[in-house]
């Protein structure tokens, strides 16, 4: 086909792809939740309205997105994680970020009225997006540890500091109450003021949310016998286990193994 002498723009368009053989990791942060969350009167600390709905909207990406083989997340973000060996979008950076980040907007929109019905959605959603290359195995778990330990720093932090609010004492008290103290000190104030132990709370609010695809059984009905049939699918599923031990890793030694 014969060119437009408008072609020549197209030069301007510079190749971003991602370094080769290694792996890719977009992660996406709601932008300004701060706000967002204040605004649509999220429970404090943790909204389990919330964490579903952040969970689907990831589900459906990676749904979506064959090449994805684990993500994480926790608060406002998620982490999808692309192995070494893909090729998708032949890595170009942009395309990859953005069509994250879209169809996880997208799908948080979608799906809002589902998990909060009572709750009007009153302003757009939007998130930010970063696409990193880890060049190796033990980096990438690194990278997963650091955000689960984030999750677990945060969470812990969060829960002390209602559990002191909603004793009666102001935000002010509580935040001082609490500079300064370590993990163990939280542990021993939620025990011993609250009677809570941090170690039996539910692990979706201390290890967040984990997807991969696993076996699942999917019933269906025969078109020919008309027979119920099970089949065996992988499928996204959420789970909350520990990613930063070596047990999960041991468990699912297919999520590392594209990286050699
Ligand atoms: P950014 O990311 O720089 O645009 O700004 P933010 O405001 O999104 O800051 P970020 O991402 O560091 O912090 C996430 C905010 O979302 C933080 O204020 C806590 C809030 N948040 C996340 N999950 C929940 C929840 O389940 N309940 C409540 N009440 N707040 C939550
Ligand atoms: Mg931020
Ligand atoms: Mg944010
Ligand atoms: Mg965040
Ligand atoms: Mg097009």
């Amino acid at each position: 086909m014969a060119k437009s002498r408008y072609e020549y723009v197209k030069q301007f368009e510079l190749d971003d792809s991602a370094l080769p053989g290694t792996w890719m990791v977009v992660r996406i942060d709601g932008r300004g939740f701060h706000g967002f969350t204040d605004m649509h009167k999220f429970e404090k600390p943790n909204d389990l309205r919330a964490i579903h709905l952040m969970n689907r909207a990831a589900l459906e990406v990676v749904g979506n997105i064959r090449d994805i083989i684990i993500a994480y997340g926790q608060s406002d973000e998620y982490s999808f994680v692309l192995p070494a060996s893909s090729t998708l979008y032949s890595r170009r950076i942009s395309k990859i970020t953005s069509t994250i980040v879209s169809l996880f907007a997208s799908n948080y929109t979608m799906h809002w009225a589902e998990y909060f019905p009572d709750t009007k959605l009153l302003v757009p959603p939007c998130f930010d997006a970063r696409l990193v290359c880890y060049p190796t195995q033990r980096i990438l778990r690194d990278y997963l540890s650091w955000r689960q330990a984030d999750c677990h720093i945060n969470n812990l932090y969060n829960t002390t500091f209602w559990a002191i609010v909603h004793s009666g004492k102001s935000e002010q008290e509580a935040e001082e109450k609490l500079r300064g103290t370590f993990s163990k000190d939280k542990n021993e104030i939620l025990y011993s003021d609250f009677n809570i132990n941090y170690n039996t709370l539910d692990a979706v609010y201390r290890k967040g949310s984990v997807i991969i695809r696993q076996e699942t059984e999917v019933k269906s009905v025969s078109q020919k016998s008309g027979e119920e049939v099970i089949r065996l699918k992988r499928l996204p599923t959420v789970l909350h286990d520990d990613i930063i031990g070596n047990e999960f890793w041991k468990k699912h030694p297919e999520l590392l193994v594209s990286s050699q």
